[in-house]
């Protein structure tokens, strides 16, 4: 049987381990356009951000643009097919920001497995490489506030 103050420590050393995950920062925002070209000006001239690195990201059908905003950076995301997801989202009259990328410290793995057992549905069931070189996951927005919710890490 636990004393008093026994009890409350056993219960605080419990919820530390239930909640593992450390998120750094926002790693960056997914801002979904029909045309990195002709949506780039906006960024560089008009908020004087600067474009350092594009990338075709080929599994996602995608083409990226990413700019620096301080240590959160914007990821512009142009469809490069018809089946792109970013293309189907944009088609049904969306656009703009499409997902917000949190940087996950002690690894998306033990991330995505905290979240699966809090009832979180995961659309990637274990880390993938994303543009830049990240181990990257995404989850689903029904089950995420409807935000669709990337967590990302840097690769050792
Ligand atoms: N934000 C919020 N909600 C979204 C969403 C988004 N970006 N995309 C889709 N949804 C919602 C839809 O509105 C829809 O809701 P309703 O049923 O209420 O209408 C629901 O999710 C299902 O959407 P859908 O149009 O039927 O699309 P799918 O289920 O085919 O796909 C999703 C949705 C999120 C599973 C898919 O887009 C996905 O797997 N995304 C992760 C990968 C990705 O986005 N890659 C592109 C970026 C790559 C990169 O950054 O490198």
């Amino acid at each position: 049987m636990f004393n008093d103050k026994v009890v409350p420590l056993q219960l605080i050393v419990i919820i530390q381990i239930y909640n593992n995950m450390k998120i750094s920062h926002i790693e960056h925002l997914g801002i979904a356009v029909q045309s990195i070209e002709e949506s780039l000006p906006f960024f560089t001239d008009v908020l004087g951000l600067e474009c350092y690195a594009t990338e075709v990201v080929e599994d996602q059908k995608v083409k990226t643009a990413f700019l620096k905003c301080g240590e959160v950076k914007l990821e512009l995301l142009e469809p490069t097919s018809p089946e792109s997801t970013i293309q189907k989202w944009l088609d049904k009259g969306n656009k703009g920001v499409h997902h917000v990328a949190f940087c996950i410290e002690d690894g998306v793995a033990n991330a995505l497995a905290e979240v699966s057992e809090k009832g979180i549905r995961l659309i990637d069931q274990a880390p993938r490489k994303g543009a830049e070189g990240l181990n990257i996951a995404f989850l689903h927005p029904k089950s995420t506030c409807g935000i669709l919710t990337e967590l990302c890490e840097h690769p050792e």
